[in-house]
């Protein structure tokens, strides 16, 4: 057998017996360009997937309530230097009736997500008691456990949706690559989004980070994003292939093959066995969840429901008002991956879990 043949399957192998591996063969799984090797290197991710998780797979509604913002970030199309963009804003009610809708048809978790909005931010603290209340009906109406992805809240309002109950945070470093960062979250605080991570780390809540790929990083980057995601204890870990958006400065960004998203979700699996991977529809739409299944993912993100003018991050509105991103097209999708949806309460157990191996229970 080649040297590099025994290489993969001695790391596949170590990987699966629950050891860490170091930087390099993190790398070289990253970097494996055979197609058998690529088979193999997903077979352990399923094989990893099922030792913690059997078949069961987890479903996120996704409500982005508002798409206005203050930022320039140089991938999205909801940048605020974007004017072609048109906008919107939600009422608590519209919110309310769709997480109702989501929550109806048996997602197990709401992701509450909006630009920075100057509405909110650009008063004091006060700009959020609003988004704090919405945030209490959504829990109390769906008696679902709630994600936000708000940006980098004030510390105050951070604590008060500790307080609040809310289960996950979610805040996408997009690399931990410092010089990449500023290009591409041209503005912001490298260790600011760092620090909000850290701080709702330690008022108890979940960590959800993301990382972004086709953006001019190297296999180098992701891989020390990988060992970032391992040392801080991340929750849950999420790789999206970059999508370029008109009327961005990245617009013209080549767009990447998606055959590297999926070795990344392979390799997150391998290395962050027992965390929770996303299979993102908002990426390639249905049409790509079966791929990000079968390289190891365990949770459907980006659910929207139709008819009610809502929107996707990476893809504004691919799939949405055909309702392609409902559970009715979703799970028979599930299935052919020999997987099957989790039940409500072995989601709220795994939470539980989680929290309490990591003394974030109070
Ligand atoms: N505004 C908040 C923030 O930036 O933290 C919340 C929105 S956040 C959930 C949007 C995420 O979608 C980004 O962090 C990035 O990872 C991803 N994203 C945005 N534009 C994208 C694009 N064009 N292609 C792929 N992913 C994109
Ligand atoms: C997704 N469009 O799940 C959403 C979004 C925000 N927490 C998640 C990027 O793909
Ligand atoms: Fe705004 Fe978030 Fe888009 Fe950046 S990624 S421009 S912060 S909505």
């Amino acid at each position: 057998m080649p040297k590099a043949d025994l290489n993969l399957t001695e790391i596949l192998d170590h990987l699966l017996n629950g050891h860490c591996v170091e930087k390099n063969d993190i790398k070289y799984l990253l970097k494996l360009s055979e197609p058998e090797k690529i088979s193999l290197l997903f077979e352990a991710a399923q094989n990893a997937r099922t030792l913690h998780f059997g078949n069961k797979i987890f479903l996120y509604g996704f409500l982005y309530f508002s798409t206005h913002c203050r930022n320039n970030c140089r991938f999205c199309q909801y940048r605020q230097s974007n004017k072609m963009l048109p906008r919107y804003r939600k009422t608590e009610s519209e919110i309310i009736a769709a997480a109702k809708e989501m929550s109806d048809a048996g997602v197990h978790l709401i992701d509450l997500t909006m630009g920075e909005d100057p509405e909110l931010y650009s008063s004091d603290e006060s700009g959020f008691e609003q988004f704090i209340s919405m945030i209490k009906t959504v829990q109390n109406e769906t008696k679902l456990p709630v994600m936000i992805s708000p940006g980098t809240l004030p510390d105050k309002v951070l604590m008060e949706v500790a307080d609040a109950g809310v289960t996950w945070y979610a805040c996408y470093q997009e690399t931990h690559n410092k010089i990449l960062f500023k290009d591409l979250r041209q503005g912001q605080g490298f260790k600011k989004r760092l620090a909000k991570k850290q701080l709702a780390k330690n008022l108890g809540m979940l960590i959800e980070e993301g990382i972004l790929t086709g953006v001019g990083e190297t296999m180098d980057d992701i891989a020390d994003s990988i060992i970032w995601m391992r040392d801080f204890c991340v929750d849950q870990a999420r790789i999206m292939t970059f999508v370029p958006q008109t009327d961005t400065p990245m617009a013209n960004t080549m767009s990447q093959n998606n055959l590297i998203e999926l070795i990344i979700i392979a390799v997150m699996r391998l290395v962050l066995p027992d965390r929770l991977i996303p299979a993102s529809l908002d990426v390639d739409g249905l049409n790509g969840l079966k791929a990000r299944l079968d390289a190891g993912a365990n949770v459907v993100t980006s659910i929207v429901p139709p008819q009610k003018g809502l929107a996707g991050v990476a893809n504004h509105s691919l799939d949405i008002e055909d309702s392609r991103r409902t559970l009715d097209h979703i799970l028979p999708i599930v299935k052919t991956c020999g997987l099957e949806p989790a039940m409500v309460e072995d989601y709220l157990a795994w939470i539980t879990g989680r929290q309490k191996a990591s003394g974030r229970s109070f």
